[in-house]
């Protein structure tokens, strides 16, 4: 079996991807990497430091580790990238830029890099928002997945590299808490109701945005990763669907679990990046093929949140 190395392991993504590479593929085939040591990653496997800016220490792992994969999840998000666009550019496209030289000069058999739904702007129908569309994105995080897509299929057409990628929406989950993102109140809002039984989002009741549940997410990252690459006709901007909704919808649901539950609203700078995405996407391409299908809905995912946290909360973990 291949090493596979996984940068920005330690976020919110990453903390769950490399548990579950863990136990698929064995925790000795995976190297967790981020900017700073990990405790709780580094005692489960093999853990590095790397920043991904820094190429000859991205080469070094690759040589030493003989790494054959790359799931390169290293990025500014939305909002932390509007609070900064140029770094947002150097981490997201030169760390991108690394990964892909690298995997050319090393032979890698296969990268996963991920897009966003972050890559639509103005011009798009807003529901079901088609695979294929114009890409006009408001931030400097949408502007530099568009280039991240458009640098993997050019690495796949130019040099045969076999590059893939989701274009994520928004990520549920219970592990670790997100950061930097438009989406982020989604998770937010759960840790709140536990806890203090009211949230204030910071966007507006109606704002509706496609999510996922993080058991999905990483099912859909591996499942991409595993397909058979003569079935694939696109590569590095898979349109990845679940669930759609809005904070009200979303608060609405949890009250059937904490019926004392408030919701308050008090939009910030955030509320203009979600007006500029979509509300609901089409993966016809992802279901026709890598046989992507879903298992997570607003109910069963709130369920098992409220579940999970309940359980973190009474343990004293937040
Ligand atoms: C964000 O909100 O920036 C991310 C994303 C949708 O890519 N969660």
């Amino acid at each position: 079996m291949e090493k596979i190395l996984v940068t920005g392991a330690s976020g919110q993504i990453g903390t769950e991807l490399i548990k579950a590479l863990r136990v698929k593929y064995g925790k000795d085939l995976i190297i967790a990497t981020d900017l700073k040591v990990n405790d709780s990653l580094a005692s489960g496997g093999v853990f590095e430091i790397l920043n991904v800016l820094d190429k000859p220490r991205l080469e070094e792992l690759i040589i030493n580790y003989d790494i054959k994969i790359i799931y390169h999840l290293a990025a500014l998000l939305s909002a932390t990238g509007e609070k900064d666009p140029i770094l947002c550019w150097n981490v997201n496209i030169n760390g991108t830029l690394n990964v892909l030289e690298l995997a050319l000069k090393y032979n890698l058999k296969r990268l996963f890099i991920p897009s966003s739904i972050a890559v639509w702007g103005s011009g798009i129908p807003s529901t079901n928002t088609p695979q294929e569309t114009v890409l006009q994105p408001a931030t400097m995080y949408g502007v530099t997945k568009v280039a991240g897509e458009l640098l993997c299929d050019y690495f796949v057409a130019k040099y045969k590299l076999d590059c893939r990628g989701i274009r994520y929406p928004g990520i549920i989950s219970s592990e670790t808490l997100p950061g930097g993102g438009t989406t982020d109140y989604a998770v937010e809002i759960f840790y709140e109701a536990i806890k203090n039984n009211r949230y204030t989002s910071f966007l507006s009741e109606n704002s509706t945005l496609p999510m996922m549940y993080m058991p999905d997410c990483i099912k859909a990252t591996i499942d991409l990763m595993e397909a058979d690459f003569d079935s694939l006709i696109h590569h590095s901007n898979f349109n990845l669907a679940s669930m759609s909704f809005s904070p009200k919808e979303l608060a609405e649901e949890i009250k059937m679990h904490l019926p004392d539950f408030e919701m308050e609203y008090a939009p910030d700078y955030r509320q203009a990046i979600a007006d500029s995405w979509p509300q609901s996407i089409d993966d016809s391409s992802a279901r026709k093929e890598w046989n992507w299908k879903p298992e997570f809905n607003i109910k069963t995912m709130t369920k098992d949140m409220i579940e999970k946290l309940s359980v973190k909360y009474k343990l004293g973990e937040f």
